[in-house]
C-alpha cells in the first residue's frame, strides 16, 4: 500500500441492460456479476472489488431501476437505491447507441439528489456510431452533475482505464477495507446459483428469464469431481417444459454450458445434477424469497 492510498465504494447505476455488470467483471476481472441481453438480469446488489497498489475500489452493482410489478421487483429496486446510497463516487451508465432515454434522466435525477461525486459512462461505443455519441456528451455535460462523461466499451475494454484513474481520483483517502484477495462477498453456493441462472436466461425468451430461480441445494467434494445439485425454480408449467426441451436437450444444453461456468469458478471438474421445479407466483411469495436471498438483511 502505497502513501495517499485511496479507498471508497463506487455505485454502478442505470437503467437495465446498459452495461453495468460487464463493466464490474470487466475491473476485477472475473464474472461476480451475470450478464445477458435479457433486462433486470442482476437481482441483487453486488460487491466487485479491485485491488492495487495506490487504491482500492469496491464496486457496488445495481438491478437497473425500473418500475416493480412484484415484490421480487419491489427488492430489486430497493437494492438500487441502498447502492446509491452506500456509494461514495456514483457512475452512471447509459447506452451509446440509444443515447439519453427518459430512464435514464430519472437515474441523473437520483444521481443529482445524492450530491455525491459522479461520472458518466457512455458505453458500448463499440457498436454506437461516432456522430450520435457528440451529442450526448454534450448533453451530458450540461447537466451540470458529472465531473466527467467518458466513452466506453466494457465489452471490448475501451478507455475503462481513463474511467477507472477519473473515479479514483474522485475518492477519498482511506485504508484498504478489503482482503486483497477478496473479490466479492457472494457465498460461493450463490455464485453457482448466478452461474447456472445465466445459462439459463441465454438459452430462454421472454417471461422465463424473470420468472426464474435457482438454487443450490448440494455441494459435495469428492475425489477427482465436485458434485453440485441445483434447483431451477419456475412460475409454470409450460416454463418448465421450455426449460426442460424436447427430451431434455435444452436442460443438458444448459447443464453442459454451466458446468464448463462452474468448473471456471471452482477449478476442478464438476458433477452437475439439475432439477426443475413449478412454484407459481414465487415471486410474490415472501418464505420463497427470504429462502433464495432475496430479502434485506439477508
Ligand atoms: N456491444 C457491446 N455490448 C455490451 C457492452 N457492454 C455490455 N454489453 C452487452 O449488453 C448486455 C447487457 O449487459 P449487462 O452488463 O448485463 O447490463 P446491466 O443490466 O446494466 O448489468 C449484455 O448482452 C452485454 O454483453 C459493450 O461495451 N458493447
Ligand atoms: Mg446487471
Amino acid at each position: 500500500m502505497s502513501a495517499g492510498h485511496r479507498s471508497g465504494f463506487v455505485g454502478l447505476v442505470g437503467r437495465p441492460n446498459v452495461g453495468k455488470s460487464t463493466i464490474l467483471n470487466f475491473f476485477i476481472g472475473e464474472k461476480v456479476a451475470i450478464t445477458a441481453p435479457t433486462p433486470q438480469t442482476t437481482r441483487q446488489r453486488i460487491l466487485g472489488v479491485l485491488t492495487r497498489d495506490d487504491a482500492q475500489v469496491a464496486f457496488l452493482d445495481s438491478p437497473g431501476f425500473h418500475q416493480p410489478k412484484h415484490r421480487l421487483g419491489r427488492y430489486m429496486l430497493e437494492s438500487a437505491k441502498a447502492v446509491v446510497e452506500e456509494a461514495d463516487v456514483l457512475v452512471a451508465v447509459i447506452d451509446g447507441r440509444t443515447g439519453v432515454k427518459d430512464a435514464d434522466r430519472i437515474v441523473f435525477e437520483r444521481v443529482r439528489e445524492t450530491k455525491r461525486p459522479a461520472l458518466l459512462a457512455i458505453n458500448k461505443v463499440d457498436v454506437a456510431r461516432k456522430p450520435q455519441l457528440l451529442p450526448v456528451i454534450e448533453a451530458c455535460a450540461k447537466t451540470g452533475i458529472f465531473t466527467g462523461c467518458i466513452p466506453i466499451s466494457a465489452l471490448r475494454g475501451t478507455q475503462m482505464d481513463v474511467l477507472l484513474e477519473q473515479l479514483i481520483a474522485l475518492l477519498p483517502e482511506g485504508p484498504r477495507w478489503y482482503e486483497p484477495t477478496q473479490a466479492t462477498d457472494q457465498s460461493m453456493t450463490q455464485r453457482m446459483a448466478e452461474l447456472i441462472r445465466e445459462q439459463i436466461v441465454l438459452a430462454t425468451r421472454e417471461e422465463v428469464p424473470h420468472a426464474l430461480a435457482v438454487s443450490v441445494e448440494a455441494v459435495e467434494k469428492r475425489d477427482r469431481v465436485t458434485a453440485i445439485q441445483a434447483t431451477i425454480l419456475v412460475e409454470r408449467p409450460g416454463q418448465k417444459a421450455i426449460v426442460i426441451g424436447r427430451g431434455g436437450a435444452q436442460l443438458k444444453a444448459i447443464g453442459s454450458t454451466a458446468r464448463r461456468e462452474l468448473e471456471r469458478l471452482v477449478g476442478r471438474k464438476v458433477h452437475l445434477e439439475l432439477w426443475v421445479k413449478v412454484r407459481g407466483d414465487w415471486r410474490s411469495d415472501d418464505r420463497i424469497l427470504r429462502e433464495l436471498g432475496y430479502s434485506q438483511g439477508t
